[in-house]
């Protein structure tokens, strides 16, 4: 019998879901479902790394998991669960830590950028420890992950390769899948940033979960230029490729075909449609997002969990034994 090859991928539940999480990798988590073993989770351990309030974290975390649903994650076909609820994922992350070398924590810019803002602790530096034994615990093949997680991704690849090395063949080596367009999603308000949740403007993202009046205003009152023509263009014209990206991975029409329908329409009209694109997008989810009950979803995530320690004992084992941890 073939066996499908394995896709790993998480969310951090920190407040809003935004288009560049959709676009740069949430989409694809759904359509990886036809074709791949798929085990996505909730990564709540990831984010307490950062300033909570623990009584809206409990929310935001059921909202995550509501807004995976809702978009198409099938716990039907994928293994769906928090991060948190699975303790080998920390086992193993300790593992791993005992062979990450401090210097290449070091050069982690997302860790820089992170602690800069919010304060450096001992969990965030350690971050993408945790992210490569959320990857490597269930020996997945492929990650699908936007572009400012390429650095985590390569550390991952990085310690399976360490661990291989000294204790034998126990990991696959990952592959991150980034798609080619809308990998980095910018900011509304300012373009040369990446759109992230953690920008305190709510104009600078367009949410999954927005009405279509606010995904209206936020669309049309992007952050362009003085220049009038609609081009592909990062450099010069980052609002606008920008918008181009969204409406392309939303349409899955080329932006060269998109440069050709709107050279010249003004960017009034253009803006319009982009809007319109992500309203069409985001509409449905909205609606089955709203038809999702808490309760049931706590259940679910439960039954998720449960089936989730269970595979992951099984590839723990292995790890176990291989480092001469082996229960006795
Ligand atoms: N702007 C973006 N464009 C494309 N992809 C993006 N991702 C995040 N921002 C963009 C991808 O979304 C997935 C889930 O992200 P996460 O929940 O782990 O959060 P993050 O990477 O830390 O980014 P956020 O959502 O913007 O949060 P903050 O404010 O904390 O930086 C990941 O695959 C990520 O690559």
């Amino acid at each position: 019998m073939e066996t499908r090859q394995k896709v790993f991928s998480g969310l951090q539940p920190t407040g809003n879901i935004h288009i560049g999480n959709y676009l740069g990798a949430l989409k694809n988590w759904v359509s990886f479902q036809d074709s791949y073993e798929t085990v996505y989770c909730v990564v709540d351990l990831h984010a307490i790394t950062v300033p909570y309030d623990p009584v809206e974290f409990k929310k935001d975390r059921i909202a995550a998991a509501k807004v995976l649903l809702a978009m198409g994650i099938d716990p039907e076909r994928s293994m769906f669960y928090f991060q948190s609820q699975v303790p080998q994922h920390a086992e193993l992350s300790w593992i791993l830590g005992t062979m990450t070398p401090t210097g290449v924590l070091n050069r982690m810019t997302q860790y820089k950028e992170k602690a800069d803002k919010v304060g450096a602790n001992l969990g965030l530096y350690s971050y993408p420890v945790l992210m490569a034994a959320d990857i490597l615990l269930f020996n997945a093949d492929l990650v699908p992950v936007g572009d400012d997680q390429r650095q985590h991704l390569e550390m991952a690849r990085d310690l399976a390769e360490r661990f291989n090395n000294r204790f034998g063949e126990v990991f696959h080596i990952p592959e991150a899948y980034i798609p080619d367009v809308s990998a980095r999603i910018m900011s509304l308000t300012d373009p040369q940033v990446k759109m992230s949740k953690s920008d305190a403007n709510p104009k600078s993202m367009v949410l999954v979960l927005d009405v279509p009046d606010a995904i209206n205003k936020k669309i049309k009152s992007a952050v362009t230029d003085s220049d009038p023509g609609v081009r592909y263009d990062p450099t010069e014209k980052p609002g606008i490729s920008n918008l181009l990206e969204i409406m392309s991975a939303c349409t899955g029409v080329s932006i060269d075909a998109l440069v050709d329908e709107y050279a010249t329409s003004g960017y009034g009209v253009f803006k319009q449609a982009v809007a319109d694109v992500v309203i069409e997008e985001f509409a449905p989810i909205r609606v089955a997002y709203e038809r999702l009950d808490d309760a049931d979803v706590a259940r679910m995530m439960h039954k998720g969990a449960l089936d989730a320690r269970i595979a992951a004992e099984a590839y723990q084992a292995k790890v176990r034994a291989a480092v001469g941890l082996d229960r006795i």
